[in-house]
């Protein structure tokens, strides 16, 4: 049985040595603790964690720490976390530490279906092959009627996109209870689908407490959901799964990340987005949040999205792919340094950057559209706006730069 290996950065505190610093870590996530022990059998000690390199990086070092599989009860997430990103985040000995990522065994993968639909199925259910997908999530996040979404949504429709969303803090509130609210935008999204014949996805937010989310979701289904969101890190891995799992949920799931920056932002302690993206595609999320090359959330090196993006992308333990999704901050003037730095299997989702355009939603949606056209036909935005009149709009607002918002 091969073992699972997570790689570390970290800094150890003044008085210990890298080596026993790494060493702590290594036993406390497996048979040691912080002293000697007497019942500590010969037989354990094939469950030790063993320290297999330390090197220096940065302002630290980076260790590879090994943990025999039989550690881990297989399809058992929970327990997954707290060995490889447990205690040792509290340990005394490291001033501090950042889990980068985790290299699963096969046994310990196989207990997981993976996406249902993953990025192949989404794209069949639109209609796409290539082109980047764009999507928006409605805005204001909360406060809209179930008619108003609607009508926000029915425009998005109209003006192209491929999905519309539900904002991460939108759940079930009593000024938009969701199964009117499903109910409402799914049959404007039917009237926007008999004029343009296009079928738009609409990701309903279903996160809430672990017993319930199952209920909630065939509650969407029943008012026409065709495709389900939720809020994995706040829900947990297992709220993804039991969606994923369920025979009776036949919709695609997209996950959004609420609360990772507690967790990724940090470059020298916390939990990179890495591990997080190799778990959610085991549990089953079909599309997934990972950042953006030029918006307005906490700014990670492209080569680190990128690398997370190909977690999700990559041929590995015969399991589907999930289409990456870069959100936050992006208008049609960053969609070219978006799909310059991450490439075309994307979903470019733009809240503010379609309902903030001069001639509202279905022009903001237009405007996307025809910047990721513009960019898949070679042509640069501004040329591409001489004769696309929404992006021009755009481009005269918000302008097109790459650099952060
Ligand atoms: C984007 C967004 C998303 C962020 C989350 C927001 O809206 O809806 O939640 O993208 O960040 O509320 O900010 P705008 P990430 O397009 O109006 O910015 O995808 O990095 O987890
Ligand atoms: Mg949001």
């Amino acid at each position: 049985m091969a073992d699972l290996i997570a790689t570390y950065y970290y800094r150890p505190r003044a008085d210990t040595t890298p080596e026993h610093a790494a060493q702590a870590l290594a036993d406390e996530e497996t048979t040691g603790t912080w002293t000697d022990i007497s019942t500590t059998t010969e037989y354990v000690r094939r469950l030790d964690g063993i320290v297999d390199s330390v090197e220096p990086q940065g302002n630290g070092y980076l260790t590879r720490i090994r943990y025999p599989a039989e550690i881990f009860e297989p399809g058992n997430i929970p327990q997954y976390l707290s060995v490889f990103a447990g205690n040792l985040f509290g340990l005394g000995r490291l001033d501090s530490v950042r889990l980068l990522d985790v290299e699963f065994p096969d046994v310990l993968v196989a207990p997981f279906p993976g996406p249902k639909f993953g990025m192949e199925g989404v794209r069949r259910l639109v209609g796409t092959t290539k082109r980047p997908h764009v999507g928006t999530i409605i805005k204001p996040k909360v406060g809209l009627t179930p008619k108003d979404t609607a009508a926000v949504a029915y425009e998005a429709a109209i003006g192209g996109v491929d999905l519309i969303k539900d904002d991460e803090t939108l759940t079930s509130q009593a000024f938009c209870p969701l199964p009117e609210r499903v109910n409402e935008v799914m049959s404007r999204l039917d009237e926007a689908k008999s004029e343009t014949g296009r079928h738009v996805l609409y990701a309903v937010n279903v996160s809430t407490r672990a017993d319930r989310i199952l209920e909630r979701a065939q509650t969407a289904l029943d008012n026409g959901a065709n495709m389900l969101m939720i809020d994995v890190l706040t829900a947990g891995f297992d709220a993804v799964r039991a969606l994923a799992e369920d025979p009776s949920v036949k919709v695609p799931l997209h996950i959004h990340r609420t609360m990772h920056g507690a967790m990724t932002r940090n470059p020298e302690h916390g939990i990179a987005m890495r591990p997080f993206a190799r778990l959610v595609r085991m549990v089953g999320g079909d599309q997934l949040h990972t950042g953006t090359a030029s918006g307005k959330m906490g700014h990670v090196p492209i080569a680190e999205i990128r690398g997370d993006n190909e977690a999700l992308l990559c041929r590995c333990y015969g399991l589907k792919s999930v289409f990456p999704v870069s959100s936050g901050g992006l208008h049609p003037g960053k969609v070219a340094a978006e799909l310059a730095a991450l490439g075309t299997d994307i979903v470019l989702q733009a809240g503010g950057g379609i309902h903030g355009h001069p001639g509202g939603t279905a022009a903001g949606a237009r405007a996307m559209r025809q910047a990721a056209d513009a960019f898949m036909e070679g042509v640069s935005a501004e040329e591409y706006a001489k004769d696309h009149y929404e992006l021009a709009q755009a481009l005269q607002k918000w302008g097109s730069s790459a650099e952060h918002s």
